[in-house]
């Protein structure tokens, strides 16, 4: 059985969760049994750390715990939900997996990269999305979509959201770099589009 785990990545505000739904809900018709999740979080452990992480009052980690906090809860992550739900033969959609730690914390916060590998191979190994969908739009376009739609739904998840326009056009780089590293896993879409546009672009990139 082919093993499928499809993960989104993207800035701010890209579509990420508007496309899962779409994508979710297509393969579904097509007789596919399809989870999703996200990151961080996606099991309870793993939802505790995100708040840790994301929320403004969450506290002040240095790069290093950050790091490390975001890799414990992909841990969790895995062994508890990701893992299991693929040797039942499902086809797992994540928003937001390793690549974001990253383009978030490597490119965007600067933290070295290869730190972060070594975190990563202690904490994950070599566990990889088999497909990534990479919805790449200016910076300023996403944060509005963002803003909209933190206020929309009065989270107060926008600890990110914060951070500079350099901040954000160094992450866009960042992604965009991991994308050409890695052209047979990556897909980079256009999330200028309408969503349906976009959703049709996915739609003929699934293997
Ligand atoms: N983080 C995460 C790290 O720093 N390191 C890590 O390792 C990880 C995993 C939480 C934060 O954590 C950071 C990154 C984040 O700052 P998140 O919950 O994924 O990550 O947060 P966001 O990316 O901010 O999630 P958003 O919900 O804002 O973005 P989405 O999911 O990409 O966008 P979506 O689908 O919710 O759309 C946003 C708004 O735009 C509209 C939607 O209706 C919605 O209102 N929209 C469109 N409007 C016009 N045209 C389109 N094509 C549209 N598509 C969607």
């Amino acid at each position: 059985m082919t093993r499928r785990f499809i993960t989104f990545e993207g800035g701010e505000g890209a579509g990420k969760t508007t496309q899962i739904q779409i994508l979710a809900e297509r393969l579904r018709q097509n007789g596919t049994d399809v989870i999703t999740t996200r990151e961080p979080g996606g099991v309870p452990e793993a939802e505790k750390i995100r708040d840790l992480l994301v929320q403004k009052d969450g506290g002040r980690w240095d790069a290093l715990s950050e790091c490390m906090l975001f890799f414990t809860a992909r841990r969790m992550h895995i062994n508890t939900l990701i893992e299991p739900a693929l040797q039942e033969g499902k086809t797992v959609i994540c928003d937001r997996f390793t690549d974001s730690t990253i383009a978030y914390q490597g490119y965007g916060h600067n933290f070295d990269l290869n730190k972060i590998q070594q975190v990563q191979n202690i904490s994950i190994g070599n566990f990889k999305p088999d497909q990534t969908f990479l919805l790449d739009l200016p910076v300023e376009m996403g944060l509005k979509r963002s803003k909209k739609r933190l206020s929309d739904q009065l989270s107060n998840e926008d600890k990110f959201e914060d951070l500079d326009i350099a901040f954000h056009e160094r992450l866009r780089q960042g992604f965009l770099t991991l994308a050409h590293n890695e052209r047979e896993r990556f897909h980079i879409i256009d999330a200028q589009n309408d969503i349906d546009t976009i959703a049709a672009d996915i739609w003929e990139n699934i293997k």
